[in-house]
């Protein structure tokens, strides 16, 4: 299984811009593009259907050595063997969705808007925080972008996998990694592509050549 120290590119099936029927198949495609992780993201399903889906997603993951993660609910980590949980802002204590999931080889991962939630999220206990929205975003439209400008301050004071994320594609990618990103988060960059597994190749090349 990949570990989380290593992982560069980390990629979002947000049902959002896929259709349920397609994320299996999608998720292949990022698979063969060389995903490093892989988040299940689905704000319009019920519990029930994302769990079906995650079991499935979790069978073709597992056999890939890839980290499947799942998006909002502890339930489904507890339930099922998933590698994480990503929790935002608005979402239950992390230390509360410990007590759900009950395995401490179940990543927590934390969305963080600013350098202080970033650092706040690492003093809580997560093993990994997303940084962003970098750049101005329909898959997140209500946040004000930070910018690239405190990715380096925020890599100086947290010390666990930080990945940056938000309006990030293929073409800025090179300026996100000037400013200092080391890991990074793509969703509609890749899910958006006509050609899913070229485009999550060429962002891990882009990626594994940074300085
Ligand atoms: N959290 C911060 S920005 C964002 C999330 C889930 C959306 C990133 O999506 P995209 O399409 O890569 O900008
Ligand atoms: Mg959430």
């Amino acid at each position: 299984m990949n570990s989380l120290g290593l992982a560069r590119l980390y990629a979002i099936l947000d049902l959002g811009y896929i259709a349920p029927h397609d994320a299996l198949r999608i998720a292949g495609e990022l698979l063969r593009g060389g995903a490093d992780i892989i988040q299940l993201r689905a704000k319009n399903q019920s519990t029930d259907k994302i769990r079906e889906l995650a079991d499935e997603l979790h069978s073709l993951t597992s056999g890939a050595g890839v980290p499947l993660i799942i998006n909002d609910h502890p339930e489904i980590a507890r339930d099922l063997p998933v590698e994480g949980l990503h929790l935002g802002q608005d979402d239950l204590p992390l230390a509360a969705a410990r007590e759900i999931v009950r395995r401490r080889d179940c990543w927590i991962g934390k969305s963080t808007h600013s350098v202080a939630q970033a650092v706040a999220a690492a003093a809580e206990g997560a093993d990994y925080i997303g940084f962003g929205p970098l750049l101005a975003t329909p898959t997140k439209p209500d946040y004000a972008p930070i910018g690239l400008d405190e990715i380096s301050r925020v890599h100086e004071l947290v010390r666990i996998p930080i990945f940056c994320i938000g309006g990030i594609k293929l073409d800025n990618l090179p300026d996100v990694l000037a400013a200092g990103a080391k890991r990074a988060v793509i969703v509609s960059g890749l899910l958006q592509s006509a050609d899913i597994a070229a485009a999550t190749r060429a962002a891990r090349r882009v990626l594994n050549n940074r300085q």
